[in-house]
């Protein structure tokens, strides 16, 4: 079997670069994307930056050329690790980092459709910009916060795409996944008991009419879009508007 066959029914692999690798699996070793990955749905390859360091120090990060507070990664150190991953990675090229492309559920469903991911969790300031252009390194961001490294932001991404591959959620859609892929925010969820503190359960739920039901939801989905998150609720319009052409 030639290295392109056996690659191509390996499974969708995250191959992450970090300064602190055993901060992996952690999360991703239990519940969903645990069991999905002891079953080989998903795997999961850590590679230490420090093992890349030349000197004698193993220095990876030196002080910012113009001056300034905190460190910045060394070009050569993390340059030598991209090689790495490149060369037994799958997927893009990706830096978490809080000048990225947000990522939602649209980025989380392109990435579950490809091969993988080669993620590179920056530290302290961050990295030299030369070794992310000689690389052509895309940037992720999980929101709009500075976190102390990448390696929380890596960890989020891996789980918000593992939980879309196949065989990992069981051939059920989430409602949760349903109703981003439909653009809007999720419904009131609610279950037994019936009565809690004196507090009820809107009647349609237990109405057993499936369809008032379905229409039930996506009204609150929608009403809560509109409410929360108008940006959301714009551009689920326009795309109604669009489909309705
Ligand atoms: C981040 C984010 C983030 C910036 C400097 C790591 C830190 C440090 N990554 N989404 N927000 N990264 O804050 O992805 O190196």
């Amino acid at each position: 079997m030639s290295a392109r066959e056996a690659s191509q029914d390996a499974p969708w692999t995250a191959t992450v670069l970090t300064l602190f690798p055993e901060m992996f699996p952690g999360p991703l070793g239990l519940s969903l994307a645990g069991k999905a990955l002891h079953q080989g749905l998903w795997a999961l390859r850590v590679l230490d930056i420090r093992d890349f360091a030349r000197d004698k120090h193993r220095s990876v990060d030196d002080t910012p050329l113009g001056g300034g507070a905190g460190m910045v990664m060394r070009p050569d150190v993390v340059d030598a690790a991209l090689g790495a991953a490149e060369a037994e990675g799958r997927g893009p090229l990706i830096y978490l980092s809080p000048r990225g492309r947000l990522l939602d559920q649209a980025l989380a469903r392109e990435l579950a459709a490809g091969p993988g991911v080669i993620l590179l969790c920056g530290r302290y300031e961050g990295v030299d910009e030369r070794v992310l252009e000689a690389h052509g390194v895309a940037e992720v961001s999980i929101g709009d916060y500075v976190l102390s490294g990448g390696e929380p932001a890596a960890l989020v991404l891996i789980d918000a795409v593992v939980r879309l591959l196949p065989g990992v959620m069981g051939n059920e859609v989430s409602p949760a996944e349903e109703s981003f892929a439909r653009g809007l925010l999720e419904h009131p969820h609610y279950t037994r008991p019936a009565e809690w503190q004196g507090r009820t359960v809107p009647g349609v739920l237990t109405s057993g009419h499936h369809e008032r039901i379905r229409r039930w939801r996506l009204e609150q989905a929608e009403r809560i879009t509109q409410e929360r998150r108008p940006d959301l609720w714009a551009r689920y319009r326009r795309e109604q508007d669009d489909s309705e052409g």
